[in-house]
């Protein structure tokens, strides 16, 4: 014991823990097409950048785990899938605009339970709390949005990613650590 008071740590600790998650995540031409759409929402519009659709929220996570994960997101089958985004819609509690589909192709729902059910296998805990609604986040603290019609956006979707999140000064930053893509049609 050296006496004196404890000050505080300058340099924090390396971190032990990642917040990530799954999502499919849009090629150029369907994330212009996605961002088109934040015209028609009020509120804080998600970056360019960050326009998905999330499979699988994880929380944080040990950075032990991501092997796991990655072999996990390595081992799914992911469809080649056409998503038809042609509603907007809007989560009321957390004041969030989306768009979405009418009609969610099977394969997403199958892709995103093969998902959830491998995590559960490894003892992964994803976010369980709600059904999975599949959707596009354009704006948070937003108003409900106006039932305007529009020109759906046919998204070609064929990459998952898991997601490494942290909220910088600036905002959410999501960093891709890993991606799976679907086999193009032969
Ligand atoms: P969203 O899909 O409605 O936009 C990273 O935070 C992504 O995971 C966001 O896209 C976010 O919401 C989604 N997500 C799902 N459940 C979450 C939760 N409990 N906390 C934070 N983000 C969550």
């Amino acid at each position: 014991m050296t006496g004196g008071t404890e000050q505080p740590e300058l340099h924090s600790e390396p971190r032990q823990s990642l917040r990530l998650f799954y999502a499919l995540w849009p090629d150029d031409t369907a994330r212009a097409a996605l961002a088109s759409l934040q015209t028609a929402v009020s509120g804080r519009k998600t970056p360019y950048g960050n326009l998905h659709l999330t499979l699988a929220f994880l929380g944080d996570q040990p950075i032990a785990s991501l092997s796991t994960l990655q072999k996990i997101l390595a081992g799914l089958s992911v469809p080649d899938m056409t998503l038809t985004m042609d509603r907007i819609g809007y989560f009321t509690k957390s004041r969030i605009a989306w768009v979405g589909m009418h009609a969610a192709p099977e394969g997403l729902f199958t892709l995103q339970r093969h998902l959830m059910s491998a995590l559960a296998h490894q003892g992964i805990l994803a976010d369980t709390r709600s059904a999975f609604k599949p959707h596009v986040t354009l704006a948070r603290d937003a108003t409900a949005p106006d039932e305007l019609p529009f020109e759906p956006v046919h998204w070609h979707a064929s990459h998952v990613c898991l997601i490494a999140s942290s909220n910088e000064q600036q905002g959410a930053q999501y960093r891709i650590l890993a991606s799976n893509r679907a086999n193009p049609p032969a």
